[in-house]
């Protein structure tokens, strides 16, 4: 097998990009780089800042958007987007609110977390090399954390609102739908874009998240009202019933 995603264990965009894969039942293999370090083979390689990036065979794509396209160009089977030009606008519309909607879920989460020890344990455990110096490599990051995606108290409450604005859109399109799928009949890019870009507030099983347990008040509140609405508990049947994860988030 020539094909490895590269990642960050706890990032909801590679979590995206591995559901994917796993969707279209792709062998690959999970390789970790690390947070800052792995600006040199984004850019290099696909011209991109960020992971999650795909390597398949001579092909590198940089983006979970256009890894979803690639895949289904290249892998017919098991198609992420329906071939039906008006249902695949449509998976493609509500991917584009999911993937917008991502940045505000990180930054507002991180807001409200990454003082937990639980959170640089996920961040850094699966780095062999760095685990030893965790002690001294958690501050750094969490300094680089909040500097990078504007951890302030001013954007987080700005992201809170744009999060459940997006939350309550999203969910009147699911109901619209029949509350199973977003779009048609079947599991779609747009179910696994939605679900695992917001999987992080529930802490969901099978998850990175799933040890951050620790939660202020305001994420409590927030994590009970998700879970009391059709848009939590949609996430946790989506999970438990369609992801089949292959517990390979840690990455190597
Ligand atoms: N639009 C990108 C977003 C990916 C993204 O934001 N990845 C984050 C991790 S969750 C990242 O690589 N951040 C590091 C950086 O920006 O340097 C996608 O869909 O793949």
């Amino acid at each position: 097998m020539n094909r490895t995603l590269y990642q960050f264990p706890l990032s909801h965009y590679c979590e995206k990009a591995r559901w994917m894969l796993d969707f279209k039942d792709l062998d690959y293999s999970v390789k970790n780089l690390f947070p800052a370090a792995h600006r040199l083979m984004t850019k290099l390689r696909a011209n991109s800042d960020t992971v999650p990036l795909l390597n398949d065979g001579k092909e590198w794509i940089g983006d979970s958007t256009e890894i979803a396209f690639y895949l289904d160009a290249k892998y017919l089977l098991r198609p992420l987007l329906p071939s039906d030009p008006v249902l695949r606008s449509q998976v493609v519309r509500i991917e584009n609110i999911a993937d917008k909607a991502g940045v505000h879920v990180r930054r507002w989460i991180y807001g409200e977390i990454l003082d937990n020890p639980e959170v640089m344990d996920v961040m850094l455990n699966d780095y062999a090399y760095a685990k030893p110096f965790k002690k001294y490599l958690a501050p750094l990051m969490r300094k680089g954390i909040m500097q990078l995606y504007q951890v302030t108290p001013e954007k987080t409450a700005i992201s809170l609102e744009k999060m459940l604005e997006a939350v309550h859109l999203l969910e009147q399109m699911l109901q619209n739908n029949g509350g199973r799928y977003f779009v048609g009949n079947n599991l779609s890019l747009a179910d696994i874009s939605v679900a695992s870009l917001f999987a992080p507030i529930l802490s969901v099983p099978d998850t990175p998240w799933e040890s951050i347990q620790t939660r202020t008040e305001l994420l409590q509140k927030v994590y009970d009202d998700l879970l009391e609405r059709p848009f939590g508990q949609w996430i946790m049947r989506v999970y438990a019933e369609e992801r089949h994860a292959k517990g390979n988030w840690h990455g190597d």
